[in-house]
């Protein structure tokens, strides 16, 4: 390390939750490394990181309040927004449910868990279920009891890995290290997905299943695995509902399976080979599968695939979903406002849901961290139910879809400009954030914003100082650290199992796994769109988190050579993106390996500037954990 090297860590919405040195050389510029003395950075980092750097700088970024007179901004002062906010809340504070509070992805960290605490004490009303993983952490409770995963170092240690829908070309380049190290020592991957995203040089062998259909293979190989009698005692008398679970899976015939699927028995025989005969055998659920009406049940039947195989339990196994990135921290103080009787509004449906509140309605709304707008699916109902609600205070550093139609923008810090402490969803380490760079004009912290309005309120609400948050949030069982001792290290690893549920005692009171109790049909495309629209990640940014200047208009999507539609299509015309919401023009793009039904949009940019792919996507919520299923979106392209 050098000299003028300080360690911090990455606050962005990234498994990977990486180790930084930032330094700064005699020209003054910025220079931001992965941390080579990590163990799960291992020296480096992404291009993600890379967009950041230019963001903290950007010319567009906010740095002073702004409040809208009429179709126009005004800069204000601090004390003036701030006064503002607490006379709205003063005025809303007799009905304090007609104020939501919506916090967004934007920081990770424990000290952006604050506003939970803030609006709790004031009894605000708040969101449930998420636009990211909840179907699949609803699943892997039902399944386990609870959502252990195994240490991620432990896939060196796997034979095979099966990759089921995860991007690790984009969403995780550390995860993707993993892979390719366990690739090294011997272990063969296979990937599952309908395409578009890992490469030959990260994968053995590739399925391109339909989308959405991912319980239909792993129920086909399921059943391959009760006809050819490979399901160990131990698996049966192990699970509380065995027979019912066979009976559905004999109720279906491989061949069916494998056609509801796209797919064909040489597909489940690889995945067989690859669950059965290759252990112990990983399996990694992306977020991707899970983002339909039936993403629940899709995890649930890979959970089940890799328990049946003896896969769950052992080391170099396991079946690793996103973990719950908070679980080795003390988060109990955020809970310390009112939790009982709060008005919960429903994320991925959150414009209707603020549209049909009443008894009250919602009269203010406060974001911060999220891109709401254009994020949750159905922007253009979101962003005019957004524009009626009396007063909406934006806390961002762009004029983004959300911010562009509050009534007051605070302009925030950003990573590397705050002190945290951060965990990551991927692996147990828990990370020092320091504060390396001043921020620009006068952009404060979510934390000092919600500090210093608690004190112009009567009465007041108290936020303790981020230090004491600090040091209760080390309180957990699974720490043993002080502060001092985070600050000198940089990174402490959790007291975790290495391996999750070993020799199979699951965390249901009976200690056995459940297994799915129906399987669903997938439906079929309404009438004239025959396409699912598949809104993924893009590589260079996190989510909406891209300059305006870097949005290439009009939009890319990708179908793949056999797309049914092509035919149609004139291709020296221009094209839209079309779904029962709305039409789009877009950029189209040829791509090999795509599964044909699938065109892939990568997610992100703003509607504002012509993109805003949430536009098309009717919101709709998955099976279980009141998830958004944002894939389910059936589609078609024409000429524009
Ligand atoms: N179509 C489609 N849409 C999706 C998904 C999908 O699959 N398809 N999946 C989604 C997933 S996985 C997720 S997690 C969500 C993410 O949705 P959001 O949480 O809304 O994510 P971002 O678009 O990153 O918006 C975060 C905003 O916070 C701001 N920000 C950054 N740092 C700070 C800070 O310290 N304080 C404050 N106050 N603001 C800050 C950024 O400038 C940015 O505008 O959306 C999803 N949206
Ligand atoms: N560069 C970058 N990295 C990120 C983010 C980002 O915005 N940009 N966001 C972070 C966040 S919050 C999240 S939640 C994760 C998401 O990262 P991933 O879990 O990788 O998820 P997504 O991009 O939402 O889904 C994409 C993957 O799911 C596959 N997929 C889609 N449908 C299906 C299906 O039906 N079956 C199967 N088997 N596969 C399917 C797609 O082909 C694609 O590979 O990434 C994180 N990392
Ligand atoms: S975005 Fe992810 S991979 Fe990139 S530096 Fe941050 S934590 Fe690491
Ligand atoms: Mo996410």
């Amino acid at each position: 390390m050098g000299s003028n090297e300080i360690i911090t860590a990455c606050t962005m919405d990234c498994p990977d939750a990486c180790s930084l040195l930032v330094s700064r050389d005699s020209s003054g510029l910025v220079h931001i490394g992965g941390n080579p003395g990590h163990p799960l950075t291992r020296g480096f980092t992404c291009a993600k990181i890379r967009s950041h750097k230019k963001r903290i700088t950007s010319p567009d970024r906010i740095v002073h309040p702004l409040k809208r007179t009429g179709s126009t901004w005004e800069r204000i002062d601090w004390d003036t927004a701030l006064e503002l906010c607490a006379g709205k809340i003063q005025s809303f504070r007799t009905a304090p449910a007609s104020i939501l509070y919506f916090h967004g992805e934007g920081a990770k960290g424990v000290l952006k868990q604050a506003g939970h605490l803030f609006f709790s004490l004031l009894g605000a009303s708040r969101v449930r279920g998420s636009f990211c993983d909840s179907a699949g952490y609803s699943a892997c409770v039902k399944d386990f009891g609870s959502r252990e995963t195994s240490d991620i170092e432990s896939l060196r240690e796997a034979r095979a890995i099966l990759n089921w829908g995860k991007d690790l070309s984009r969403s995780s380049v550390h995860m993707a290290s993993l892979v390719q190290e366990a690739r090294k020592s011997g272990a063969r991957v296979l990937t599952i997905s309908p395409g578009g995203d890992v490469g030959r040089a990260q994968t053995d062998e590739s399925i391109h299943i339909r989308p959405g259909t991912d319980r239909f293979l792993a129920a086909a190989v399921i059943r391959l695995f009760m006809e050819r009698g490979a399901v160990p005692e131990g698996i049966i008398s192990g699970s509380a509902n065995w027979d019912a679970f066979r009976q559905v899976i004999m109720e279906n015939p491989v061949d069916a399976l494998v056609a509801s699927c796209g797919c064909t028995r040489d597909d489940a025989d690889l995945v067989y080979d690859f669950a059965g005969r290759l252990r112990p055998a990983a399996s990694i659920i992306g977020a991707g599968l899970q983002r339909y009406a039936f993403g629940g049940e899709n995890v649930r039947y890979i959970n089940a695939l890799s328990f049946i195989s003896g896969n769950i339990g052992v080391r170099g196994g396991g079946s690793h979903f996103h973990m719950n990135s908070l679980r080795n921290l003390n988060l109990a103080w955020t809970r310390s406002g009112q939790t009982r009787g709060v008005r919960l509004l429903r994320m991925p449906v959150i414009g209707r849901d603020i549209a049909e509140a009443t008894d009250p309605p919602i009269r203010m709304a406060w974001v911060d961290g999220s891109n709401m707008v254009n994020q949750a699916p159905g922007s253009r109902q979101t962003a005019s139910v957004f524009e009626q609600v009396e007063f909406t205070v934006v806390v961002d550093a762009f004029m983004t879809d959300t911010a562009s139609r509050a009534d007051l923008i605070l302009p925030c810090t950003l990573m590397l400009e705050q002190e945290d402490i951060v965990a990551s969803y991927m692996h147990d380490h828990v990370l020092y954030v320091r504060k390396v760079l001043d921020a620009p004009g006068e952009a404060r912290s979510d934390f000092d914003i919600l500090t210093g309005l608690g004190r112009l309120l009567d009465p007041t609400i108290d936020l303790p100082g981020p230090e004491a948050l600090l040091r209760e949030s080390l309180k957990s069982p699974y720490l043993g650290t002080t502060l001092e001792e985070l600050k000198e290290k940089g990174s402490v690893r959790a007291h975790r199992p290495a391996v999750a549920y070993e020799g199979c005692a699951f965390d249901h009171p009976d200690g056995k796994y459940r297994f799915p109790g129906s399987l669903h049909g997938e439906p079929a495309p309404p009438p004239g769109y025959p396409l699912r629209l598949l809104s993924l990640v893009r590589r260079e940014a996190v989510h909406s988190q891209i300059l305006p200047r870097d949005q290439e208009m009009p939009p890319g999507i990708w179908v793949s050579p056999d797309c049914p539609m092509l035919g149609a299509i004139d291709r020296g015309r221009p094209v839209a993106l079309v779904t029962p919401l709305g039409r789009l023009r877009v950029t189209l793009r040829i791509m090999d390996g795509i599964q044909p039904e699938a065109v892939v949009y990568r997610r992100g940019d703003w509607m504002g500037l012509g993109g805003g792919v949430n536009q098309l996507i009717e919101p709709h919520l998955t099976d279980m954990g009141t998830g958004t299923a944002y894939y389910d979106q059936y589609a078609r392209i024409e000429n524009d």
